[in-house]
């Protein structure tokens, strides 16, 4: 599913995400093209004699190469003045050096809208710009925009192992196997749940937790991995052993935030979470790294919009009544303070959250 990094590219919410130069976000379509629609557009020429720029920043992710598709509605206002082919904007998308990695000229003739559309091609992850100039006649009559979408999909979803080898999160169905610390188990149940850059502007606890490639230690996670922040990881370590008299133990992304590679991922940009349950709480492996499948409770419940609850509650009566406390059979979850000591004394020793036991 494609994710569109772009902020209020509908300009519903007027200049919101946007910067740049003499920019007139405010009106409505019927204001430029007559046609009595309220919804809210915007015009690549604001005023006479200042050049209209509009650009805004996004942040791609992934490794390597990372194919989009830049969407983009635009009419002329003015296209009975004459002007119908002169009026419009360039689209560049540029990198943090300012090199262009696609480019486009605009020169809409009607004034009703027509999609444009473009491919681009990011080189790696990064944060880009896109950058829109007026173009024409500076005569405060231009181009009008709507819905300008920068759309990615990034295909490396999460890699689960399955007993088929590693599959992205998002191609797995409910009977397909997963590899557990205890062997293959079959998967049960899979939720879902979009967030989207809205929701996460609003409610800052819906940004993930970002774990870089290689930052638990051992080389995990093989790729960047991005969980939500109540989404425990196993932590295995001497430090672990000590504190707990046992190898292993579960903490809460959230609390491994700050550790070198880990950081929470403020970047509004859509995000969907997935949660796979199997008939016990397990340990399964996420781009490699050891880390829980859903485990029901009050808090992972809350997680869940209320249709995915309510399913998961009336299909798997089970799953329910397994471990609704917050107990689990297959791993130690320590309280919060000791999670929090835990990562302190690993910060303060300078040791990753996974190395091999001697
Ligand atoms: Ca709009
Ligand atoms: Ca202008
Ligand atoms: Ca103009």
């Amino acid at each position: 599913m494609p994710t569109n990094l772009i902020v209020n590219g509908t300009f519903s919410a007027g200049s919101f995400g946007w910067g740049g130069t003499d920019l007139e976000t405010n009106y409505r379509e019927s204001a430029y093209l007559g046609n009595g629609s309220s919804n809210r557009v915007a015009e690549m020429d604001g005023r006479s004699g200042f050049t209209t720029v509009m650009e805004q920043s996004f942040t791609v992710t992934g490794n390597g190469e990372v194919a989009g598709t830049f969407n983009i509605d635009s009419a002329l206002r003015n296209a009975s003045l004459g002007q119908a082919g002169q009026e419009g904007f360039t689209v560049e998308i540029l990198d943090s050096l300012g090199g262009v990695v696609g480019s486009m000229t605009i020169l809409p003739t009607t004034n009703s809208f027509d999609t444009y559309e473009m491919d681009v091609l990011f080189p790696s992850a990064g944060t880009y710009t896109l950058r829109l100039t007026e173009l024409g006649p500076n005569n405060s009559l231009g181009a009008i925009i709507d819905n300008v979408e920068m759309l990615v999909c990034f295909c490396s979803g999460t890699r689960i192992a399955t007993l088929e080898g590693d599959r992205a999160v998002e191609t797995l169905r409910v009977g397909d196997r997963v590899l557990t610390q205890d062997g293959p188990r079959v998967l049960r149940w899979i939720g879902r749940r979009q967030v989207t850059a809205a929701q996460r502007i609003s409610n800052p606890k819906l940004h993930p937790v970002l774990i870089s490639a290689g930052a638990l230690g051992s080389g995990l996670p093989v790729r960047d991995l991005r969980v939500s922040r109540q989404h425990r990881m196993l932590c295995r370590n001497k430090i672990v052993t000590r504190m707990f008299k046992q190898p292993s133990v579960l903490v809460a992304a959230i609390r491994l935030v700050g550790l070198p590679g880990i950081t929470l991922e403020e970047h509004p940009q859509d995000v969907t979470y997935f949660h796979l349950a199997l008939d016990q709480h397990q340990i399964i492996f996420a781009e490699n790294a050891p880390t829980e499948s859903f485990q029901v409770s009050d808090s992972s419940l809350a997680c869940l919009t209320p249709d995915a609850r309510e399913e998961l509650l009336t299909l798997f009566p089970d799953l329910a009544a397994q471990s609704m406390a917050a107990g689990s059979d297959v791993c130690l979850i320590p309280i919060r303070a000791r999670q929090k000591s835990l990562v302190r004394r690993l910060s303060l020793n300078g040791k990753p959250v996974l190395s091999a036991i001697t």
